[in-house]
């Protein structure tokens, strides 16, 4: 009881974390075993476990950072432990069937896309007066973006118009970050170490994600056999996650310890 009082949040909640990763047991649940020659397969488990460690790590180095700079890592935190959740069922689904529609990937996207967006807003209101609508726009561009592509894979809208409506929400995060208003806090009031994490989660929100549509356009538009793009699209996007996901979060990890550390 004691001892459970001095427990810092970090440690709860990675506690919990591990009982839940231990409970989680794909032969059980599927009967079926993971073969040795599928590759997709495998690199479901490696981002599955690669997400879980970043999420001990994110939620342990909290404690070590100055207070304007936890909730971004909480963010990244939760980011990667909403991610490890849904993958563990993506790889399982996989195992037992050799599929997995692309279309689960959106219900993770609903909830980890708009936190990364977050995560530009927190690491300007750490160091300056941020207005809300900052965060809105980013907020409006994400889920522009994500209904858009989610209406087009799902069937609701043609693929082509559905492309579309999700490639203007993505042209308005990018305008917002390097030509709007946070672009501007950014290169006006930022100290160093925090506008080169800035410059560099941009560029990942371009080169990195970038990948999602070009999967789209190959998965949709380019008239390529589903079964062999599919393999390929799974493999792209579970290594696409590494950066998008955890890279992302070290970036930020890494201005938060300098920053602190600063006398
Ligand atoms: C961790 C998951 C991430 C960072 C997922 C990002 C997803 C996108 C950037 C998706 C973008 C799309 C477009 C830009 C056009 C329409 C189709 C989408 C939704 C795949």
């Amino acid at each position: 009881m004691v001892n459970n009082l001095v427990l810092s949040t970090g440690n709860r909640c990675l506690i919990s974390l591990a009982a839940f990763v231990a409970s989680s047991n794909a032969f059980a649940e599927s009967g079926t075993v993971l073969q040795s020659s599928d590759f997709v397969g495998i690199s479901f488990w490696l981002i599955s476990m690669a997400l879980v460690a970043s999420t001990a790590f994110f939620f342990l180095e909290r404690d070590r950072v100055a207070g304007k700079w936890k909730t971004s890592l909480t963010v990244s935190g939760l980011v990667t432990l909403i991610a490890a959740v849904h993958y563990f069922y993506m790889r399982d689904v996989w195992v037992a069937t050799g599929s997995t529609p692309t279309v689960y990937r959106y219900i993770d996207w609903l909830i980890t896309v708009p936190l990364l967006m977050i995560e530009f807003y927190l690491i300007l209101a750490a160091i300056a007066k941020v207005p809300t609508g900052v965060f809105w726009r980013l907020m409006i561009g994400t889920l522009v973006m994500l209904v858009g592509g989610y209406l087009g894979e799902a069937g609701y809208m043609s693929v082509m118009p559905a492309f579309i409506i999700g490639m203007l929400g993505w042209a308005y995060i990018l305008w917002e970050i390097f030509g709007g208003e946070a672009s501007k806090i950014n290169a006006n009031q930022a100290p160093a170490n925090v506008q080169s994490a800035f410059n560099l989660m941009r560029w990942i929100v371009t080169i990195g994600w970038a990948i999602y549509p070009i999967g789209y356009f190959f998965g949709y538009l380019s008239g390529a056999d589903p079964v062999e793009s599919m393999k390929t699209l799974n493999i792209v996007y579970n290594l696409a996650d590494v950066l998008n996901k955890i890279a992302f979060g070290v970036i930020i990890w890494s201005v938060a310890v300098t920053e602190s550390e600063k006398k």
